[in-house]
């Protein structure tokens, strides 16, 4: 099959596909016996740029699962290892780095790294996209390439880890905004970089994750956020969906002036509400409950069933969780999620 008619580029086109395209957030690793079994002895950022490595755990949800994407094994901080920033996933955290970016002084430093340097350090980026893509191709399997957004970046980088509410890049913002806006100016290109490299290398649709907006006011994420993520994927020659949780009181603004063809919704957002916030000219994704995972098939089965009902409100909808796949998800559930989504 032609990679143009797969379902999940046809939905983000705005058609509507026979059966509901299907994929989840953080479908690779985590949750798979077969990834945890790859990972012994490799650390997260060594196995994201270890190209054998990262295609095949890329892969293995796909053929597991029968989903409608593929999404690339990485994480959003590895453009800032490409760019030279010190930075390790600690097991069980998430990202921490070494200098915390506090301070203008600290900015300036940071943004002294030009963003071609992540283009120039991308090859194992590119050749691990390049293997899954000639895997995938094979079956019509469109890849997802994906980056952070400037925002859910700086909440990690200006804090030096995660947290809860990203108090210290919420201050920056406003107690010094030129720090800020050169902050975020640089990490949008650093980000756009990495979408380059993985949309060079075959990727067919990206999905920029802002999973952090929902911790800020409406208008601080117009004023501050949305245009340095606009920058991030605008005029990309790949379909952009934009994601982020709580994003809810200004779903509006996450199409991004219309550069998003599609927009991710968590689960505390009815998707026929959603629909209606984000009008004709977007496709929704979304937005099945991750804590209803762990629920007796019946009640999962009925709560998936009111999604895709409710979706049917959008121009077109890409059925996903509301958030990522929890690490204790049982993989089979899953599975029978993509053969309901399927079958009708
Ligand atoms: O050792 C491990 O297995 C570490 C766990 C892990 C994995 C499997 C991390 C650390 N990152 C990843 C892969 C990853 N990260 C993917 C590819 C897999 C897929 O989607 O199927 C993607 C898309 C990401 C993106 C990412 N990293 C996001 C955005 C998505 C989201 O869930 O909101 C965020 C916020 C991160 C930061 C991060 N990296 C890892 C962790 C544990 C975290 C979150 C830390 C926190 O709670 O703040």
């Amino acid at each position: 099959m032609a990679l143009s008619h797969a379902p999940l580029l046809r939905a983000l086109r705005g058609d509507r596909p026979e059966t509901t395209p299907v994929w989840f957030m953080r479908q690779a690793g985590r949750s798979l016996p077969e990834y945890r079994e790859l990972r012994v002895g490799t650390r997260m950022l060594d196995a994201c740029l270890t190209p054998d490595l990262a295609a095949e755990i890329t892969l293995q949800p796909v053929r597991r699962h029968g989903v409608d994407a593929g999404i690339f094994f990485s994480d959003i901080v590895v453009p800032l290892r490409l760019a030279g920033v010190e930075v390790e996933i600690e097991p069980g955290r998430g990202p921490v780095f070494a200098d915390p970016v506090r301070d203008a002084s600290d900015v300036a430093r940071v943004v002294a790294t030009d963003p071609a340097e992540v283009a120039a350090a991308a090859g194992p980026v590119r050749e691990a996209v390049a293997a899954v893509v000639a895997e995938l191709d094979a079956t019509g399997t469109p890849l997802i390439g994906f980056a952070g957004a400037p925002f859910t970046l700086a909440a990690y980088l200006v804090e030096g880890g995660p947290s809860k509410e990203h108090l210290r890049a919420r201050a920056m913002m406003q107690a010094d905004p030129e720090s800020w806006h050169r902050l975020a100016g640089w990490l949008s290109r650093v980000s756009r970089a990495f979408l380059e490299a993985q949309i060079g290398a075959g990727a067919a649709a990206v999905q920029l994750f802002d999973s952090w907006a929902g911790s800020l006011a409406p208008d601080v994420f117009r004023a501050f956020v949305a245009p340095h993520s606009k920058a991030a994927v605008a005029d990309l020659p790949v379909p952009v969906i934009h994601f982020g949780v709580g994003t809810g009181p200004f779903l509006a603004d996450m199409r991004l002036d219309g550069v998003a063809a599609a927009v991710g919704v968590d689960w505390r957002l009815p998707l026929d509400e959603a629909a209606a916030l984000l009008g004709p000219e977007t496709t929704v994704q979304g937005n099945i409950d991750p804590a209803l995972l762990g629920a007796p098939w019946p009640v999962l089965e009925a709560h998936v069933r009111d999604v895709l009902r409710r979706g049917g409100a959008a121009r077109a909808h890409v059925l996903n969780l509301g958030h990522g796949v929890p690490p204790e998800t049982d993989p089979a559930v899953l599975t029978r999620i993509v053969e309901l989504a399927h079958g009708l």
